[in-house]
């Protein structure tokens, strides 16, 4: 099994960004050979740069992670929507508002990654973490239904998913969560995607 796991550059003025910091962190398995790497954050070039990774390893899974500043624990993404309106330019000064990522392309994509099982194993094993209905509309979202969609035009198919992690307490913004505890979410979140084929059915929803 192989598995590819991307976390971002800093943006937005930070020094560090937590989610490659806690890629970096992942430790080796025994039966999972695990990619690591860390994309830009720009609108295209991110998709691009995830494209040929996916074609150069041939991964079984892809999961993505980035940094969600304010979020309290890990949330696994459920969906991909397809549009960029960003609140602040990328790191190469692009800033597109109201634009569609793909077009001809579904409005919105699900992650095929199993969320409620992983979510399910992060509660067993004392991570905070919940299943988002939201990566926003900033280059987070613009990545994953990037890898959605670029799923259904390769083979062979992938899973694929994003994860958000917090600040981690080196940035000095609450709320965070230690390095440690980020990345072996991240690490349960792997074995969870290798060992589950089907989702469990278990209500995580939400009432607005
Ligand atoms: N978080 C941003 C982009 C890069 C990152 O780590 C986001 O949530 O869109």
């Amino acid at each position: 099994m192989k598995v590819l796991i991307t976390g971002f550059e800093p943006f937005g003025g930070e020094r560090i960004n937590p989610s490659y910091e806690a890629v970096k962190s992942i430790k080796a398995f025994e039966n999972i050979e695990v990619i690591k790497a860390c994309l830009p954050v720009v609108f295209g070039d991110s998709i691009t740069m995830l494209e040929q990774l996916i074609d150069l390893h041939k991964p079984d899974i892809v999961i993505c992670v980035g940094q969600a500043g304010g979020r309290q624990g890990l949330t696994i993404e459920r969906v991909g929507i397809n549009i960029d309106d960003a609140r602040i330019p990328d790191n190469n000064g692009n800033q597109p508002i109201d634009e569609r990522i793909v077009d001809n392309a579904p409005d919105g994509l699900f992650s095929n990654l199993p969320i409620k099982a992983i979510v399910d194993q992060w509660t067993l094993q004392d991570v905070n973490g919940s299943v988002s209905n939201t990566a926003g509309t900033y280059v987070c979202n613009h990545l994953l239904f990037g890898l959605l969609e670029m799923r259904q035009r390769k083979t062979p198919l992938y899973k694929g998913g994003f994860i958000h992690v917090p600040y981690i307490p080196e940035q000095n913004i609450e709320p965070s969560m230690s390095l440690e505890m980020i990345t072996k979410g991240l690490e349960i979140a792997i074995e969870t995607s290798v060992g589950v084929q089907v989702d469990i059915k278990q209500s995580q929803g939400t009432i607005c």
